[in-house]
């Protein structure tokens, strides 16, 4: 025990020693994080010249982190430092987070069509939670079991265990991923993901479509989004968000005019060129952000990685989860122009007015000036007043305010008629939604504080649902466990039973559907609670949004279906848009097509956390259970036995070969420093326990499997 620490000293010095040259710093950053750069990564290429396919892996490592932590050193008084390795800024308030790869956003996925994604997800949170990532608009066909929802398609990825998602990057355009377990997405897990295509059909539109362009806008709390949660659900706490951040970055007014502000994002142009600017919205909340670029107008050329008809606007506003693509031509004198992202409803001026901006700055030009300067006031960054702007929010359309069913389809595209949807259709639905005044069992005690006895200002709350029932996850991934998950659980309310709009009902909310139909859905926002708005969307397919309409301040599921058999509703089929993201009006509908082509089960959910999170969705289950699971291997880990499939093996090979050099070189630069060949072998010991360590989250799914069991599955006591 005594000798220890003397040698321990020895090794620290030796190692500092070693750590003072760059090479050796640089190996073991590599070795302990193996991040990987987004923008230099082998996958990122010009698609037309090198289409490709490609193996494309990347390493992502989940973890609480902090803001401003200690990596940022004095950022932002000293604005370099906010660009230090492991500095996340986010808009400069100090707050804890999930960071991946010690990144805000997490790093983007840069690739190129019909390539393979192989995306190893190592879960190093401390608080022992599990996870899932959701790789947001790809369609996943053959390969539904990597879509990445807990406890539809995988079960969650334990602490100190990793998984390897591989899938066809296939659709082309603008994505992303995010976790699709509890609320990770809200702290911080999420980073873009844009599929490149050989053939562009608006190639001839840009100039250049650079890594660098993409941009990631979310909502930001000041608190965890957990305790932002629980506040809101249990107690009076609201669910407004107070910050918004662009790729991670921004600033958030200073408390004093003396102070200095974190760093804005700077989106580097080039005079006279057409650059491609690709957007995604990770709205947590009812957050609808309005993008507008000063002096600068957008040509809208593609949404949700769909080309659309090139269309010029002053401002587009985006929902959480959609995605736009436009060309931002540098025109204009060289200079620096914001690109100004408000916030609108429960983030507009009545509220907290969360606001945000990055930096267009022209090639030449010196942008630093501007970034000490911080975000104009709210009102002036809602575009240009009487400018034209794209999918509105919660208002008529006219020649001022374009709704996405004005988008249409480029002729020809897509290459295949598959999305054909002006056949027959062979079943209809009407899912409506509202905030329903229910006693939820999950937030009110029927007995201890019902919802009749709490007061509004005390967090009387109601709660979203569709077709008056809460989706609640089943206890094993449906996809491939069905047979575990009660089929008694499983329900749906399409006929709309009474007795649900005051009886609070969860289940395992689905919609059993033929493969290759037409299916047309009637979303329908009731809208007699609250002015909101709930973005939903599909995984696994494109649907085509063929109608919207907003009917009134509030409308019933009577009145829409009238009007429908009056053949009254809005329906356009020349060319409609292609999504998987929309927006539904306050008390009106939006009418959806789409082909149940891509067996297996796909949520169909609003994109507002805390609404999906407590039960605002359906699982559409296409085809039956016996055609899911045959396309699962045998081996895929599942809940309740948890049996894993282990690592992908040539991934791990790669991994101990890197490990093995490093030891050497360690060793060799040991023997140097120490020049004694004990203290060498003393330090190859020390090491091999090291890396012994490092490598456990990859060898650990098997460890555990083969050494525990956990039992049986049970389903949690609900009204079902
Ligand atoms: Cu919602």
């Amino acid at each position: 025990m005594i000798l220890r620490y003397p040698m321990a000293l020895t090794l620290l010095l030796l190692s500092a020693a070693s750590c003072s040259t760059p090479a050796m710093a640089e190996d073991l950053e590599e070795d302990l994080f193996h991040f990987f750069d987004e923008f230099k990564h082998e996958c990122v290429r010009n698609c037309s010249a090198d289409p490709g396919p490609r193996e494309c892996r990347y390493r992502i490592r989940l973890e609480w982190f902090m803001t401003m932590s200690k990596a940022c050193f004095d950022c932002p008084r000293n604005l370099t430092d906010c660009f230090r390795p492991h500095c996340i800024t986010g808009d400069g308030v100090e707050r804890a987070l999930l960071s991946v790869n010690r990144q805000l956003s997490g790093p983007g996925i840069h690739v190129c069509e019909g390539d393979t994604v192989i995306a190893e997800v190592h879960n190093f949170m401390e608080m022992g939670e599990g996870t899932s990532v959701h790789w947001h608009g790809m369609h996943q066909v053959g390969t539904q079991h990597m879509d990445g929802v807990s406890m539809v398609t995988q079960c969650p990825i334990n602490a100190h265990s990793s998984f390897t998602y591989r899938f066809a990057a296939s659709p082309a355009g603008t994505h992303y991923w995010h976790s699709h377990s509890g609320l990770q997405r809200s702290e911080g897990i999420f980073g873009p993901l844009v599929v490149r295509q050989a053939a562009d059909p608006h190639a001839g539109l840009y100039d250049t479509d650079q890594p660098e362009h993409t941009l990631l806008l979310s909502d930001w709390f000041h608190e965890l989004g957990a305790t932002k949660f629980a506040a809101h659900h249990y107690s009076n706490g609201d669910n407004k968000p107070k910050g918004l951040i662009i790729n991670g970055r921004g600033a958030f007014a200073p408390s004093s005019a003396s102070d200095p502000q974190t760093p804005r994002y700077v989106l580097r142009v080039r005079s006279g060129l057409r650059h491609r600017v690709r957007v995604i919205s990770n709205a947590i909340l009812n957050c609808p952000f309005v993008l507008s670029v000063a002096n600068h107008s957008l040509l809208v050329i593609a949404t949700d990685g769909a080309p659309v008809v090139p269309i010029e606007v002053d401002s587009l506003i985006i929902y959480a989860g959609e995605r736009f693509d436009f060309v931002l031509t540098a025109d204009r004198p060289p200079g620096n122009y914001l690109l100004m992202v408000a916030g609108l409803a429960d983030c507009d001026s009545r509220f907290t007015m969360a606001r945000q901006s990055a930096i267009v700055s022209y090639a030449g030009i010196d942008e630093t000036p501007l970034q000490g300067a911080g975000n104009p006031a709210y009102s002036d960054m809602l575009g240009r007043p009487g400018g034209r702007q794209l999918n509105p929010f919660n208002r008529a359309p006219d020649a001022n305010h374009i709704d996405v069913t004005s988008l249409r389809t480029p002729a020809g595209w897509p290459p295949a008629d598959h999305l054909t949807i002006d056949g027959p259709v062979d079943a209809k639905f009407y899912l409506a939604f509202d905030f329903e005044v229910v006693n939820n069992s999950r937030y009110h005690h029927p007995a201890y504080y019902p919802i009749s006895a709490v007061r509004k200002s005390d967090g009387h709350l109601y709660t979203p649902q569709i077709n008056n029932v809460a989706l609640h996850m089943p206890p094993a991934p449906l996809l491939y466990q069905f047979d575990d998950v009660l089929q008694s659980h499983i329900c749906n309310n399409t006929d709309f039973d009474p007795s649900l709009e005051t009886e609070f009902k969860a289940c395992h909310h689905g919609l059993r559907l033929g493969v290759n139909k037409t299916v047309e859905l009637v979303l329908i926002d009731k809208g007699f609670t609250f002015d909101a708005s709930h973005p939903f969307h599909l995984h696994g397919h494109y649907f085509r949004v063929i109608g919207m309409e907003k009917l009134g301040k509030n409308v019933s599921v009577a009145e829409v279906k009238r009007r429908d058999s009056a053949g009254l509703l809005r329906r356009n089929l020349d060319r409609p848009v292609m999504k998987d993201t929309v927006i539904v009006p306050d008390g009106g509908y939006t009418v959806l097509r789409f082909r149940t082509d891509n067996p297996g089960v796909w949520l169909l959910h609003c994109h507002l956390e805390f609404h999906v999170e407590i039960g605002m969705g359906l699982l559409l289950l296409v085809g039956d259970a016996a055609s899911w699971s045959a396309g699962v291997p045998a081996n895929f880990p599942r809940c309740g036995s948890w049996k894993g499939p282990g690592p992908d093996r040539r991934w791990q090979q790669r991994e101990l070969r890197l490990a093995e050099t490093h030891r050497l070189h360690m060793t060799a630069l040991g023997l140097a420093a120490a020049g004694a060949v004990l203290l060498a072998a003393l330090l190859s010991v020390f090491l091999t326990r090291r890396f012994g360590l490092r490598s456990n989250p990859v060898q650990n799914i098997e460890t555990v499997s083969e050494a525990v069991s956990y039992g049986s599955l049970k389903a949690p006591q609900l009204t079902f």
